[in-house]
């Protein structure tokens, strides 16, 4: 072949106006932007599509979060595809599980540059190109989900003919094995690589992965994660088509909230300033954002410290503290400290440890100070604290010239 060059956007489960989960306790001046997140993505989404000037765009699917979406779920929607129509770009939609075509109910009137492929049958369009109409520049296959649980394969209805000279077929569904989401539309790699189309458009897995290059099988990912499973950059493909129908894949991001994981070993930390500092260090490192606008932090301590005794309310205090309190590029919330510390377990203890606690016994006076000690020497070591309880039974034979009863002192 030898066609003119086009350039298109692939985009899936955009969950328009959907909500986050378990940030119920955020700031104020955060919940809007989470709220709006999905949306201001579509936005820059659309801005994409028109800055690249792509001849069409295709979204495989769940481009609503469910089946009674918001008015202004729909309104921003109806514009967008609006908007793209004025720059000439035409829109493809397969309805997938949250959307499904049956039971999607809408409230608005769709823009005539907009395909919504029918329900449960493949039917495809072929795009002229834009320069001589009268020859195709590409032809786009897809078929939507007539309602939400598809459990047949639609794999084997995508045939394609000779008409254009490239191909795309456009499915939402789990491909391959992918564990964690509901196998709808279950088909095989092997099942779409050996049906001649040039680029398969996927939707429904919310990871960003290719499954092949020859030819291409890719999901985008979900616009905007939503969780904190829903990790690092997300947003839409853009796909250049030379004239001999190969194909480049560039990602741009476009979530203006990403969600991060940051996990720290604080094994012989006992200070929780000190923990804290090492959290606001590797916070500080702007490498790992996952949003464009800010990112919200999900922490998982792990190792061995006495802080394994603080409990969950504390370690909100921590996130709080870690997290920015009003808007700023770049902000950092942290939305929560998982602790999976255990106590520590030391045959004997740390060189100089014990020298030090047996100077604060010798610095205390009263018997009920010696018992706040108990504690603390046990989770350091059986030694430490036997070491402990004799200095203090010393020091109470020296200074008041009686010993405490044994069970007084464990
Ligand atoms: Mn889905």
């Amino acid at each position: 072949m030898a066609g003119r060059p086009f350039r298109f956007l692939h985009a899936a489960d955009l969950h328009l106006d959907s909500p986050f989960r378990g940030v119920g306790r955020a700031a104020p001046w955060l919940r809007p932007v989470l709220q709006d997140a999905s949306l201001r993505a579509f936005e820059r989404l659309l801005d994409l599509a028109v800055v690249e000037s792509v001849d069409l765009v295709v979204w495989a699917g769940d481009v609503f979060d469910h089946t009674a979406p918001s008015l202004r779920a729909q309104f921003a929607l109806r514009d967008g595809i609006a908007r793209l129509g004025e720059h000439g770009i035409r829109v493809f939609w397969a309805h997938g599980n949250h959307d499904p075509f049956d039971t999607l109910a809408v409230d608005i009137g769709w823009p005539a540059n907009l395909t919504r492929f029918p329900a449960g049958r493949v039917e495809h369009v072929v795009v002229p190109d834009p320069v001589d109409p009268a020859q195709p520049l590409c032809a786009v296959y897809g078929i939507s989900y007539p309602e939400a649980r598809v459990l047949e394969s639609y794999a084997e209805q995508f045939v394609r003919d000779d008409e254009a000279p490239w191909a795309m077929a456009v499915l939402h569904g789990t491909v391959g094995a992918q564990p964690g989401h509901d196998n709808y539309a279950p088909a095989h790699l092997t099942d779409l690589t050996a049906r001649g189309f040039d680029y398969w458009a996927l939707g429904h897995i919310h990871h960003r992965a290719v499954l092949s290059e020859s030819p291409w099988v890719v999901y985008p990912g979900n616009l905007q994660g939503r969780h904190p499973r829903e990790e690092g950059p997300k947003g839409a493909l853009v796909g250049h088509v030379d004239a001999w129908g190969r194909v480049r894949v560039a990602f741009h991001p476009l979530a203006p909230v990403g969600w991060r994981t940051l996990a720290l070993d604080v094994t012989g930390e006992v200070y929780a300033d000190r923990v804290e500092e090492r959290l606001a260090a590797a916070l500080a490192d702007r490498t790992a954002v996952g949003g464009e606008d800010g990112t919200l932090v999900r922490i998982e301590l792990t190792g061995r410290s006495p802080l394994a005794g603080l409990a969950p309310d504390d370690w909100l205090v921590m996130a709080e503290r870690l997290s920015d309190s009003e808007p700023r590029p770049g902000f950092v919330f942290v939305e929560s400290i998982v602790s999976h510390l255990a106590r520590p377990v030391v045959a004997d203890p740390p060189d100089g440890l014990l020298a030090r606690a047996l100077t604060e016994v010798d610095r205390l006076a009263l018997p009920s100070d010696w018992k706040d000690i108990w504690p603390f020497a046990d989770t350091w070591s059986p030694r430490l604290a036997q070491e402990m309880r004799q200095r203090v039974q010393d020091r109470l034979k020296e200074t008041l010239g009686e010993e405490l009863p044994a069970e007084e002192v464990r």
